[in-house]
C-alpha cells in the first residue's frame, strides 16, 4: 500500500531544501595576505571548503605569457619575475595574478592594497571556455563583479607604467549544483519506499 503522507512529506522537504539553498548561499572571503613576506610558484588557500590556487604570470616581449613567481605579505599578493624591482602587481612589463577555485564560483568582490591615484586593473573571468575580460584599466576598491558573473578562473592584470598594488582579498560563493535538488528528491524519495518496505 502506497503512504501518501510519507511521499508528500518527503516532496514538501525536498521542495523546502531546494528553496532553501540558494538563501544559504554564504559569501566566503579568502584573506590572501601572509605574514612573514615570502615568494613562491603559488599560493593555496583553502576557506569553507573552497580549495583556490594563485599563480603568476608576465608578458615578456620574447617569450610571450610565462608563469612566475607570486609574492606575499601583509597586504596581500603581487608579482615578481627576474629583473623586477616592484614585488607588487606592477605595469612595467604587464604582469598577471591567476586565480583557479577548484570549483565553479560566483564572483562577488576583490579588495585591493597599496593603491595610489594612478594604478588601475584589468580583469578577465573564464567562465568555462577561456578569459573574457570584464574590465579595462578599472579603479573602483573593491571591485564589484556583475551580478551572477561566474567563474572558476579570475585574472588580474596591470599593463600600465604606473600600476603598482597588491590584492588583499577576494569574496565568492559556491554555486549550488542544479542536480543537488533532484538527487535530494529522489534520496527522499528512496526513504519513503524502505518505510514502506519496512511496514509492509
Ligand atoms: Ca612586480
Ligand atoms: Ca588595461
Ligand atoms: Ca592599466
Ligand atoms: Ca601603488
Amino acid at each position: 500500500m502506497i503512504n501518501t503522507t510519507d511521499m508528500s512529506r518527503a516532496a514538501a522537504l525536498a521542495t523546502s531544501l531546494m528553496f532553501a539553498a540558494p538563501a544559504a548561499m554564504a559569501a566566503t572571503t579568502f584573506d590572501l595576505t601572509g605574514s612573514p613576506a615570502s615568494q613562491a610558484s603559488s599560493f593555496d588557500y583553502t576557506v569553507d571548503g573552497i580549495g583556490l590556487e594563485v599563480t603568476g604570470f608576465t608578458d615578456l616581449v620574447i617569450g610571450g605569457i610565462t608563469p612566475t613567481d607570486v609574492t606575499r605579505d601583509e597586504t596581500g599578493l603581487g608579482v615578481t619575475r627576474l629583473l623586477d624591482s616592484d614585488p607588487d602587481l606592477d605595469g612595467q612589463v604587464d604582469e598577471f595574478l591567476v586565480f583557479t577555485f577548484d570549483q565553479t564560483v560566483s564572483l562577488f568582490t576583490i579588495l585591493f592594497d597599496d593603491v595610489d591615484s594612478d594604478d588601475d586593473w584589468d580583469l578577465f573571468v573564464d567562465t568555462g571556455s577561456g578569459f573574457t575580460q570584464v574590465a579595462n584599466d578599472n579603479t573602483d576598491n573593491p571591485f564589484t563583479f556583475a551580478l551572477g558573473t561566474d567563474g572558476n578562473r579570475v585574472s588580474i592584470g596591470a599593463d600600465g607604467r604606473n600600476d603598482s598594488f597588491r590584492v588583499r582579498e577576494i569574496t565568492v560563493a559556491a554555486v549550488p549544483l542544479p542536480a543537488a535538488g533532484w538527487l535530494m528528491l529522489a534520496g527522499l524519495g528512496g526513504i519513503a519506499a524502505l518505510r514502506r518496505r519496512k511496514k509492509a
